[in-house]
């Protein structure tokens, strides 16, 4: 998949959501490039209310996010960088971790941001950390996408006027 098409998405006030963000913690130096891009959405939606939860590897992203929504958050945003080696591992847990993420959205109507790289080499995973050479920021990115998307859903129960 290339970042070419990616949507400028506006920032809307998102003052009164209650946002969680889980966060594994393999490959330090992206990681800390995604949770301060995450950090950076969430000021630019006016989240006063987040918190961050560590996890070992992108494997247990799934299941702290399925407890997250549980605990009532409004959103939760996953976020992981999986590198690929030289045996078929790699494939399982971006698999699980991907599967997971999205049966955690569908189960429990909240939304999950898809902030999991999954990448051939580190290279790959530094151009899209939103650190200061990178020329992507998915951890901006899945927040942004999981504040909307949390607004829309709140319109959709409203039963506002999505137009
Ligand atoms: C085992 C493993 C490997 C080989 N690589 C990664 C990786 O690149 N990124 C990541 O987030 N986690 C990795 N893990 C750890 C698994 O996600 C998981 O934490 C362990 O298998 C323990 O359940």
């Amino acid at each position: 998949m290339s970042g070419e098409g990616i949507p400028q998405l506006k920032a809307v006030d998102c003052h009164d959501l209650r946002v969680a963000v889980v966060a594994a913690l393999w490959h330090e130096e992206v990681m800390n490039g995604l949770i301060e891009g995450a950090k950076r959405a969430l000021g630019d939606f006016q989240v006063d209310s987040w918190e961050l939860v560590r996890v070992p590897g992108s494997f247990e992203l799934p299941v702290v996010a399925q407890a997250l929504t549980n605990a009532s958050f409004d959103a939760v945003v996953a976020l992981g960088v999986i590198i690929r080696g030289g045996t078929p591992h790699f494939d399982y847990v971006c698999q699980a971790a991907t599967d997971g993420l999205n049966r955690v959205a569908l189960d429990t109507q909240t939304p999950v941001g898809f902030g999991l790289l999954t990448c051939d080499n580190d290279d790959q995973a530094l151009d899209r950390a939103g650190l200061p050479h990178s020329r992507e920021d998915k951890g901006y990115e899945a927040t942004a996408a999981a504040l909307l998307t949390a607004q829309t859903l709140g319109r959709i129960s409203a039963q506002e006027r999505l137009g």
